[in-house]
This record gives C-alpha cells, structure tokens and sequence, in this order.
C-alpha cells in the first residue's frame, strides 16, 4: 500500500503498512532486516556529498539504517509526530533527547514519580553536569504554572506514571510549558500511542521504551523518540551519534515491526484483562486501594477518560498490610510471573518494596508516593479467568 494511502487508514492498517511497498524491490512482503554497518561510496564525490547531506543514502548504521528508518517512520506516523528515532533502550531514548536538549544552567521539572533509571540519570547524569531538577505534584498543572521560571527548559512526566499510575494532564502540562518557552515531554511507554497520543494534545516530544508494549513479547530491549523533524536530526547527529550511541540494531527494529502489526489487538487484551483484576482487587478485603484509571473510583478516572481512549494494561494496588504482605503475595503468584519489566504476553507482577527499591529506607519509597504494600501489575494476555484465580489464591496467602 503506497504510503499516502495509508496515512489516510485506521491505527492498525498503518501499523501494518505504513512506508513499506512490499511491491518494490524483490517484493518481500515483509521488509527485508538490512544488517549492513556500513554503506558503499560509488565515487568519494558521492561520499561527501551524502555526508553533506545534499545527496540521499546511508553512510553508517549508527546514523541509519533502513530497517531502522522504516521503524521510526511508523513510530512517528502511529503517534502523530512529524519524525521519530529508535534507540537501543528507553534509557537510550531519554537520555539522547534530554543531552541533547539540555545544557549547564538549565532546569528540568519533573513529577515525584518517576521510573527509578529516569529518575537515577536526572540525578546522577544530568544534575552532575549543572541541570537543576525540580521534582513537584505534576497532578495538579497548577502546581507548574507556580514552579516555572525562565530557566526551565524542559517539563518532563510519565503518565500513568511508573509505578503507582499517577496520571497527569498532558494538554494542560504542555500549554503551560509552551507559554513560558519550555519543552514538554511525555513518556508514553504506559500507553503506547493506540491508548494516548501526547503530540496531539500539545506535547513537544515523546520517549517510549519500546521493549514493552510496542515489542510486546519480552524478546528485545529498545526505545524511541518522537518529536519535530529538525530536533530529531539534532538527537541522530549530536545526542545519538556523538553522546550516547544507543543505536537500536536492525534486527530489533524487524521485532518490533512485527510487534506493531498486533499492537491494536494486544492492547485492547491487556485492558480487559486489567480492568477485570482491577475490579477483583478493588473489592477485596485485603486490599487498600487499587489505583487503575479504569476505576470509576480512581481519582483521575475523569482525565483519564479524556487523553487515553482505554485505561490500559497496567494497574498498581496496595494491601492493607504492608511489606511483609506484599511478599507472601508475591510469592504465592503461581501463573503470574514475578519479574520488572511490562507489556509483555505474560502478566508480570512486581513489589517495589521488596524488589526494584528495596535498598531504599521506607522514608524516601514514601518521598517518591511508593508504600510498602504497594504491588504492580503488568495484565499479560492470557485467559481472564485464569489470571482471576491466581489474584484471588495470591491474596488469601497474603
Ligand atoms: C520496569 N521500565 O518498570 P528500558 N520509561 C518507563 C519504563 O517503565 C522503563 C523505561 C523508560 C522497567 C524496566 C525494568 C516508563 C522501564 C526504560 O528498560 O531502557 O527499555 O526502558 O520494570
């Protein structure tokens, strides 16, 4: 399908088509993984003028790669950004961007929540290098307009945010920022864009992990970025090129553009199977609260229902008694697997206090809105009736 008409289809027919003729060339249906490191010169006058960039064509995979390429054009056109770049992880795609971005003097503000690794690389990376990071209540966009000043460059959140589902307003967030000169970048890893596209509600950028959902299967580490076109070419050849390296491999890239052609399907799965655990969970005797904005109870159950279109596949719970709980609970999971990571077929489970921040005291967990009976849920794809049943054994052994 030529790529005007695809632009033009639903979610799911351009994440199938989209950029790719499987008519052209040797007619595979599916794009070939080109694992070339490097790319052939017919003259030296060709090879200047390419790295002039006045002539088309590759020169080294670490600025492109075919394969890679055709990723981020889907990735771009999937989120309704005007370009995209992959990376070797999400780590990779934040931290690219934000070197890029950012320089001595600078601010960054950002919510309390945040994934540890995004959080660790505000404070050992970009602080060391004289970037003030400002951490406020990102669920109130009141709360920005007072911590602005001129030299915040950057408005950085998750939403829902990593792990506790806090979910902030992206539109409200981004007309803030964009008044007073900032950039606002969204990691939609949570979401992908089928539930919520942040460029279309005023979002400047886009990171993604793209080792979870838009992969989907558990089998690679990647990332992305979204954002205007210049920037971008900016990220390739300083924040990419010259800074970091995280260049994805093109046979990374074959994975997840077979991922993306499942992404609609996979998602609206992993909501149903999240809305029915959520529903278990936030009945049940021994639980807290359940934080999934599928919830008519979740606080922001109303912007939720604004900027996503389903709720998601990912949800966060609290039992009423705390650490030494939320490992029995962990322990007894039989079919739902103890592991970090998300958007996976296999559901995934995960207790902050005992695992991923277990060297914190309970006083700084409590600083970044984590308690200690705090369980996280990765709603994988497998039969609703059977992840019930291992919720509800889990939580009698709790
Ligand atoms: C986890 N997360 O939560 P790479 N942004 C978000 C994330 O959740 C992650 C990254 C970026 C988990 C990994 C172990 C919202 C990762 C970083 O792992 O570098 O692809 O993404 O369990």
């Amino acid at each position: 399908m030529a790529a005007k008409q695809a632009q033009r289809a639903g979610f799911s027919t351009r994440a199938i088509h989209h950029a790719y003729d499987p008519y052209a060339g040797t007619g595979d249906l599916n794009p070939p993984i080109h694992v070339s490191s490097t790319y052939t010169f017919p003259t030296v006058e060709d090879g200047a003028a390419r790295f002039a960039g006045e002539q088309a064509g590759y020169v080294y995979s670490r600025v492109g790669n075919p394969t890679t390429v055709l990723l981020e054009q889907r990735i771009a056109d999937l989120e309704g950004g005007e370009a995209a770049l992959v990376t070797a992880s999400g780590m990779g795609a934040t931290t690219s961007l934000l070197w890029t971005l950012l320089k001595p003097g600078d601010e960054i503000i950002a919510d309390k929540t945040l994934y540890g690794c995004t959080f660790g690389f505000f404070h050992h990376g970009l602080a060391r290098f004289g970037v003030k990071i400002t951490h406020i209540d990102l669920t109130t966009p009141a709360n920005l307009a007072a911590a602005i000043g001129p030299a915040t460059r950057v408005v950085f959140c998750e939403t829902p945010a990593n792990p506790n589902m806090r979910l902030a307003d992206i539109a409200a967030i981004a007309a803030i920022a964009r008044r007073h000169g900032a950039l606002s970048v969204v990691d939609n890893t949570y979401c992908t864009p089928y539930l919520q596209r942040p460029i279309e509600l005023g979002a400047d950028y886009v990171v993604h992990s793209a080792t979870k959902y838009l992969g989907g299967h558990g089998d690679l580490i990647a990332g992305a970025i979204v954002g205007p076109k210049a920037s971008l070419d900016e990220v390739r050849f300083q924040g990419i090129k010259d800074m970091t390296g995280a260049v994805l491999s093109s046979q990374d890239a074959f994975l997840i553009l077979r991922g993306l052609k499942t992404l609609a399907l996979r998602m609206d799965r992993h909501c149903d199977n999240a809305q029915a655990i959520a529903e278990l969970l936030a009945n049940h005797a021994k639980v807290a609260v359940c934080h999934y904005p599928g919830l008519p109870g979740f606080p922001q159950h109303e912007l939720a229902r604004r900027q996503m279109t389903r709720p998601g596949g990912m949800l966060a719970f609290e039992l009423k008694d705390d650490i030494e709980a939320g490992r029995r609970f962990m322990n007894a999971l039989g079919l739902i697997t103890r592991a970090v990571s998300l958007g996976d077929a296999e559901s995934l489970a995960q207790h902050p206090a005992s695992m991923t921040h277990s060297n914190f005291t309970p006083e700084e967990r409590a600083s970044y809105l984590i308690s200690d009976g705090l369980v996280r849920i990765s709603a994988g794809l497998e039969d609703t009736e059977d992840l019930l049943a291992d919720v509800e054994q889990a939580l009698r052994a709790a």
